[in-house]
């Protein structure tokens, strides 16, 4: 098998358009012949990848190529699998036959009947072979190698994992039917007319019932009349037919625009964000084999949650995608299958992008990723790839599509002098940089700018990744959409990313685990970079999703003491679709709000009724999705109690004076804690403080993670216990000192006064100013009055809103598949920690509030365990009350947390009712 070749595939038929075809269809998945390397003859199922069906083991590399870069040569350890289906084909198929694989990872070699049909190159991309079946016992051979050139193009960050592992069919080509069908839809905003521009393969018949269209079609442009344009928000589509005698095409016809007008992004005439995310395929048990139920649920899981645009990160999806997309309502970014990303890592030298003999291999991964999905309202933008470099062979792709498809813009983020290309991308620049970008085309070009500065200056801006979504985070999402919100040339962007790409392995114990980079034994890999996503690999919902679907909300809701404001940010469609709806406590209605057209803020009264402690307002669709809320609070502070008398010293331990049980409760603390788990961005050097190590490093340089606390001095002061602790990090001499003054209120109840005051000269931020308690028992539940009803944090606390919840102990922390910090609710006024040993109760007293974290594990346990399966619990509940707390920020890839959120050693106070009710 030849493997190293710098060329595309060969034997092939040219690409051409996904036809949804009268013409008969034979799905050849199902359970093949398979041997690796030559081994003993055993099956497997297509689609599958065959290193999750028990024959090797998937590797992970997000930059570095796993084998030496000498392109085009694979590695010499390069497993081969070899593939034999047997099969019959009715009479349908001998009139005219294409053999389609849809995705085979890397490079095949194809045998039909004995007989050598050609290669595949281009593992997400689509090849046609055609052939003349036989009625009966017609033989399919497939040898597949893991690694071959195609390998340098194909370094996407994600999991190697070869094989059929997308559909293979067998399509009937009558003679007389219709090869290829190219049909672009536009839409004149001006005029709110249609014009449909159709090609095919041959003379047709077009006909869309619903326009009166009937008429002969070849390389035609007809004019449909007043049509209602398809977008996102109004995802309506035409079903058309295109037919010969022979065989009947359907199309459903999205009519729509997207222009760049002087650095705006327009589609349909009005300026646009994307709200996006980037999307990988990925399952957890099937890897790259994705059904289109799961891909359904996950598009309308993006939906509820507000995003209007997709990247299809880094290749082209299951072609079945395009048609959700084009129904339910995405901006689609249409990627390429192409990544050259390892030769970063050689200073981009002999980089494929910019070498000719590479440039056939090039053009044909993106005629086959353009002529696939064509025909399709929701791509709107073709992006030749992600991380290639620079080079004359991305140039030609990009002219390529131009000169096939002048009606959807063009796409490449590397290439910053953006001169090729129809959007001004960047992935990852900070809020600063961002702002700038925004704010460059307001004025006049600077005399002497060049033709391509000139030209960069005509693009709208795009972030084709940002808000890196690794572990507890992403932090930042706010600032970044006030910057869309506010300079015209932004046209926003998509996460990063979607999914997390874990694979979930079951033990011989029956148990599942979640397996990132490494554990499948790989000497090279990149460890958990892989599980970076909104969600996770089986879709649950991470906090990050929440607070993004509130800046990604088309509603912003202020609420005041008596009215309302609402702005529309929906793209097209007006408020008439909503109901917005004000609760406080048991009452509540529905207002009654004009119909804001795009862009405008409305105000409507607030009924006077609405006046508890907290007012939400929520603009619901469909009857249960809410899309956006706001809300006023005006709590009354909470009161001291009074009388109090001096607790009794025996509650304490006598050496730390700390408390040692309430009420019958046993229980130890508080102590100062200034320290976190490490998420995932603390152990990255943000982007934007170049030379300076982690925060996690920097925590424990300076010593937080290990605070040793010392009594310093413990009396009666004003009727009360005043304790005085020194806490300071081993071998360091700033601290923090903190006064407490204990009050009994009843014997199940303590009043306590904190101060805390820091000493000497601290090199670091903290990571928390908290009170930390350790309870007897395991966690049993929080019930709280406070921000609701997922955990946040500093730079992540949209979506929360100020109510009573309850949190099932599982519900305390996030899974996150390695752990780290999690779960704190914050903005809480009172709080009941139950656990199976008794209840304790948090009240805060005067206009205070504070974020409480209730774990099973103590943070020491977390951070120095790699999975989250192998967390063990010791049966106590580890209660953290948190004075303050450092944002999360983005650092695992970006700006790490932004000034404003990051906590500077500073003096705090507090005071706190605590009561305790044993089990
Ligand atoms: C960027 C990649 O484009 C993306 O595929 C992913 O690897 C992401 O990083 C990190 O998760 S490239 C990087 C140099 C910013």
């Amino acid at each position: 098998m030849e493997l190293a070749r710098k060329g595309p595939g060969e034997g092939s038929l040219p690409p051409r358009a996904r036809l949804n075809s009268s013409a008969p269809r034979q799905s050849l998945n199902g359970t093949w012949e398979f041997r690796l390397d030559e081994g003993e003859w055993t099956t497997i199922p297509v689609p599958s990848h065959w290193v999750l069906e028990g024959h090797g083991k998937p590797a992970y590399t997000n930059v570095r190529y796993p084998f030496a870069i000498d392109p085009p040569h694979p590695p010499d350890e390069n497993p081969i699998g070899d593939y034999r289906l047997t099969f019959d084909a009715a009479e349908d198929f001998r009139d005219g036959a294409v053999l389609r694989f849809d995705g085979i990872e890397s490079a095949a070699e194809i045998r039909f009947n004995g007989q050598l049909l050609g290669t595949t190159r281009g593992s997400r991309l689509t090849h046609e072979f055609a052939v003349e079946p036989r009625a009966t016992g017609n033989v399919l051979e497939v040898r597949v190698a893991q690694f071959s050139d195609a390998s340098y193009l194909e370094d996407q960050d994600m999991w190697w994992l070869p094989g059929i592992f997308r559909d293979v069919d067998l399509v009937a080509t009558p003679a007389g039917g219709l090869r290829d069908v190219f049909a672009v839809a536009d839409f004149d905003p001006g005029s709110g007319t249609g014009t449909l521009t159709v090609r095919t393969s041959a003379q047709a018949r077009l006909r869309i019932p619903e326009l009166a269209v009937d008429q002969t079609v070849h390389d035609s442009v007809v004019a449909v009349g007043t049509v209602q344009p398809w977008s996102p928000e109004t995802p309506r589509l035409y079903a058309a037919t295109v037919s010969t005698d022979a065989e009947e095409i359907s199309l459903r016809l999205g009519f729509r625009r997207i222009e760049v007008c002087g650095a705006v992004l327009e589609f349909n005439g009005n300026p646009i964000q994307f709200r996006g995310v980037n999307r990988h395929e990925h399952h957890p048990e099937r890897g790259r084999v994705v059904s289109p139920e799961d891909t359904r649920a996950e598009l309308e899981l993006m939906k509820r949650h507000n995003v209007n645009a997709v990247r299809t990160s880094h290749y082209p999806p299951a072609p079945g995608f395009l048609d959700l997309t084009d129904e339910l309502g995405f901006y689609v970014v249409l990627e390429c299958d192409l990544e050259t990303h390892g030769f970063v890592e050689v200073g981009w030298r002999d980089n494929p992008s910019d070498d000719p003999e590479w440039e056939s291999a090039y053009l044909d991964r993106m005629r086959r990723t353009v002529h696939r999905d064509k025909n399709h309202a929701s791509v709107v933008v073709w992006s030749l790839g992600n991380e290639a470099g620079t080079g004359t062979n991305l140039e030609a792709m990009a002219a390529w599509t131009r000169a096939f498809d002048p009606s959807r813009l063009i796409h490449y983020e590397h290439d910053w002098a953006s001169t090729y290309v129809d959007l001004y991308s960047r992935m990852y620049a900070s809020h600063d940089e961002v702002e700038r970008i925004g704010e460059e085309v307001l004025s006049p070009a600077p005399f002497g700018a060049t033709p391509a500065e000139l030209h960069r200056r005509e693009l709208p801006f795009i972030q084709c990744e940002y808000a890196h979504a690794m572990g507890n985070g992403p932090g930042g999402l706010e600032e970044y959409q006030d910057l869309f919100d506010r300079y015209p040339r932004l046209a926003g962007g998509f996460i990063w990313e979607w999914v997390e790409h874990a694979l979930a392995v079951t033990g011989s114990d029956g148990k599942r685990r979640m397996y990132y980079g490494g554990d499948f034994g790989e000497d090279i890999h990149d460890g958990n970079f892989v599980t970076d996503g909104l969600v996770s690999a089986d879709r649950e919902v991470r906090p990050g999703l929440t607070a993004l679907a509130h800046w990604f909300s088309p509603v912003r809701i202020e609420v005041t003491a008596s009215t309302v404001r609402i702005r529309n940010r929906y793209d097209h469609v007006d408020l008439g679709h909503l109901t917005f709806r004000w609760r406080t406590g048991d009452a509540g209605g529905v207002l009654s709000v004009p119909r804001a057209t795009p862009g405008r803020t409305v105000e409507v009264p607030l009924p006077p009724e609405a006046s508890g402690p907290w007012v939400t307002v929520e603009a619901v669709a469909d009857a249960e999705h809410v899309i956006g809320s706001g809300q006023f609070t005006r709590f009354a502070p909470t009161g001291r109690p009074a009388p109090t008398t001096l607790p009794t010293r025996e509650a304490f331990d006598p050496v730390s004076m700390r408390l040692r049980t309430l009420g019958g409760l046993t229980l130890d603390g508080p102590l100062v804690s200034l320290w976190r788990a490490p998420t995932d961005n603390d152990r990255y050097p943000g982007w934007d403080e170049p030379g300076l190590p982690p925060y996690a490093e920097r925590w424990t340089e300076a010593g937080i993670d290990r605070l040793r606390t010392r009594l310093v001095s413990a009396g009666e002061v004003d009727g009360a216990l005043r304790t005085v602790h020194r806490s300071t990090p081993p071998g360091r001499d700033f601290g923090v000192d903190s006064e407490f003054r204990w009050h009994q209120v009843s014997p199940d109840a303590l009043l306590l006064d904190v101060v805390v005051t820091p000493r000497g000269v601290w090199p670091v931020e903290w990571a928390r100013l908290g009170l930390d308690l350790v309870l007897p028992g395991a966690p049993a539940g929080l019930d709280w009055l406070g921000l609701g009803p997922g955990p946040a944090y500093p730079d992540l606390a949209a979506g929360v809103r100020y109510g009573t919840f309850h949190a099932e102990a599982d519900e305390l922390y996030t899974p996150y598949v390695r752990p780290q910090e999690s779960g704190a609710r914050r903005g809480v006024r009172t709080a009941t920690v139950a656990t199976s040993a008794g209840e304790l109760r948090v009240t805060v007293l005067g206009d205070d509030e504070i974020a409480v974290t209730v774990s099973p594990w103590s943070r020491a346990l977390i951070a120095s365990t790699l999975h989250h399966h192998d967390l063990v619990a010791d049966g106590r509940t580890y209660v953290s009350l948190d004075l303050a707390q450092s944002g999360v920020g983005t650092a695992a890839c970006g700006p790490g947390v932004l000034p404003r959120y990051r906590l500077p050693a500073r003096p705090a106070r507090i005071s706190l009712l605590l009561e305790a009710n044993p089990a």
